[in-house]
């Protein structure tokens, strides 16, 4: 076993990955850039060292000076979490050329599951179904028309070096085939210096659910179930549960067991997710790509299988066979986690930088927060908004959810705008409760909960004055109501809608004792 590990990361995942070493009593080492000089997964490592600038690509991108900090620390083993490095094939080389384990699977298989068109001829070859469409990046605009007349609209065009939506076009009839062709060719060369496009039939109001797999090195290939990941915007999972709310058992072993295969087929190692589009009403899947990582999203499995994947990550790169057979895997209950951004929803979603001046985490039954913040941290605009990931688990979706609204009401973050209002709202979204969810989801909730009046121009005050504004409103009516009190005037246990810059918003009272009234958008 290890007996130091190098954590190539920041933010809560380096945090959670200190926690499995704590666990193992193996010494945690960090690294961290000039802008984490004082960052929580800093303080909490045995070791640390500064590996650059704050820019990614001169500090957790930069490929040597990871490695000259696992050296100077005498580090065995390398665990990238995920972004940065994770999936990048030539770091994982890297590694192994100086000695080091790399925590993950063997480069060759990273790199054939990271190209989008040879892991779908890998899933074809192992038999599972993928999406239909052409196996190869097309040749030409010409051979595009052809196959998407043969497929029939509407079809979907993707990047080869893509994945994650980027370049993605839909396509719903001939004449947009054209200029989306095009556009999709310049814009994956821009992103991913690969101009490859492939088609597909566009799969429609599809529900994504990935299958999380594990195989280690004496053969052994297990799925721990699917994790539903239908709740995104702009291909950012916001919200992700497991089990699905399909709770299929028979869709589970067929999508586990095809998942297994193309696992086995490729002779993976490790963690690792594969996607899955699911046709809601035939129950059809079909193969998207597959995660070479540990997904952000992994507590959600952990919580309701039990199993910590961090360490078995850790057990398997050090030889070790999984703690676990595929009979022995279950299911007990149901988890939802909230990636908590520093975004401001009312602001289209802008990232909010800035320090954090109080924080309070919820806890209590069910619940987990996955963080990597604490009060005086500085959110920066070097790297991605995601400030922690908060999970609740119930015995059923019911009780989740119940215990996932408490504790986003309990939860407090001043000094910087967070997406948790923007979840305390879905939480209480009957589309939500029913589990209706596909990945139009997200847009139908926006529109249902920010009803534009015709005339009404699309700004919106940022929230804090809005919300100061709706306060104002209610105390004011509230004195209206005083003076009037011989007058039957609607009093504010009664809603009163107000209209704030072409916005609905409901007046209530939070309750007949406090009298205190909450101001919230109408949902
Ligand atoms: C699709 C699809 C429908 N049909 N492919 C999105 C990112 C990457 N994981 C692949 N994705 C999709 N591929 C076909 N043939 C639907 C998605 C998709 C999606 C599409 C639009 C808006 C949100 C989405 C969320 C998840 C998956």
């Amino acid at each position: 076993m290890f007996r130091k590990i190098l954590i190539a990361n920041r933010g809560e995942i380096a945090v959670r990955i200190i926690r499995a070493c704590r666990d193992m009593d193996i010494i945690p080492v960090a690294v961290y850039s000039e802008a984490d000089v004082d960052a929580l997964h800093v303080r909490l490592a045995d070791e640390a060292v500064c590996i650059g600038p704050p820019a990614s690509v001169d500090s957790y991108l930069n490929i040597a000076a990871v490695l000259a900090a696992a050296k100077a620390t005498a580090a065995e083993a390398i665990h990238p979490g995920y972004g940065f490095l994770a999936e990048n094939a030539d770091f994982a080389r890297a590694v192994g050329e100086a000695s080091l384990k790399f925590i993950g699977p063997t480069p060759d298989v990273m790199q054939t599951m990271g190209s989008k068109t040879s892991a779908r001829r890998a899933a074809a070859a192992a038999g599972v179904p993928v999406v239909p469409g052409t196996v190869e990046p097309l040749q030409s605009f010409a051979e595009a028309q052809e196959v998407a007349e043969r497929f029939g609209y509407p079809v979907m065009l993707k990047a080869s070096a893509g994945g994650g939506g980027k370049g993605m076009r839909l396509v719903s009839a001939t004449e947009e085939l054209q200029s989306a062709f095009e556009t999709a060719q310049s814009e994956a060369a821009a992103a991913f210096g690969n101009p490859e496009l492939y088609l597909e039939k566009a799969i429609e109001r599809p529900r994504h659910i990935e299958i999380q797999i594990f195989a280690d090195t004496h053969g052994s290939v297990v799925h721990l179930g699917e994790r539903e990941c239908s709740i995104q915007r702009r291909h950012q999972k916001v919200i992700e549960e497991c089990p699905s709310p399909i709770d299929d058992p028979s869709l589970r072993i067929r999508m586990g067991e095809a998942a297994v295969r193309i696992a086995q087929a490729v002779g993976y190692v490790g963690a690792g997710t594969v996607e899955f589009l699911v046709a809601d009403a035939t129950r059809e899947f079909y193969f998207l790509e597959m995660n070479t990582r540990l997904q952000v999203e992994h507590p959600v499995t952990e919580l309701v299988t039990g199993i910590d994947l961090v360490r078995e990550q850790i057990t398997v790169a050090a030889g070790a066979q999984l703690s676990f057979k595929q009979e022995d895997v279950r299911w007990n209950g149901h988890a939802i986690e909230c990636r908590v951004y520093a975004e401001d929803p009312e602001n289209n979603f802008f990232p909010s930088p800035g320090t954090i001046t109080f924080l309070q985490v919820p806890a209590g039954p069910g619940i987990r927060d996955d963080g990597g913040v604490r009060a005086g941290s500085e959110v920066s605009i070097h790297y991605d908004p995601m400030i922690s990931k908060l999970a609740a688990w119930g015995r059923n979706r019911t009780e989740a959810i119940d215990r996932l609204r408490r504790a986003l009401d309990e939860y407090q973050i001043d000094g910087i705008q967070t997406t948790l209002p923007f979840f305390r709202r879905i939480v209480r979204d009957d589309e939500f409760i029913n589990g209706h969810l596909d990945t139009g989801f997200i847009a139908r909730f926006w529109d249902r909960t920010h009803p534009r009046l015709p005339d009404a121009p699309d700004k919106s005050p940022r929230s804090e004055t809005r919300d100061l504004a709706l306060i104002a409103a209610a105390l004011f009516h509230s004195q209206q109501s005083k003076t009037d009190s011989l007058k039957d005037t609607p009093t504010l246990s009664t809603p009163s809608r107000w209209r704030m810059s072409g916005r609905v918003a409901q007046l209530e009272s939070k309750s007949a004792l406090a009298n205190k009234p909450s101001a919230t958008e109408a949902d």
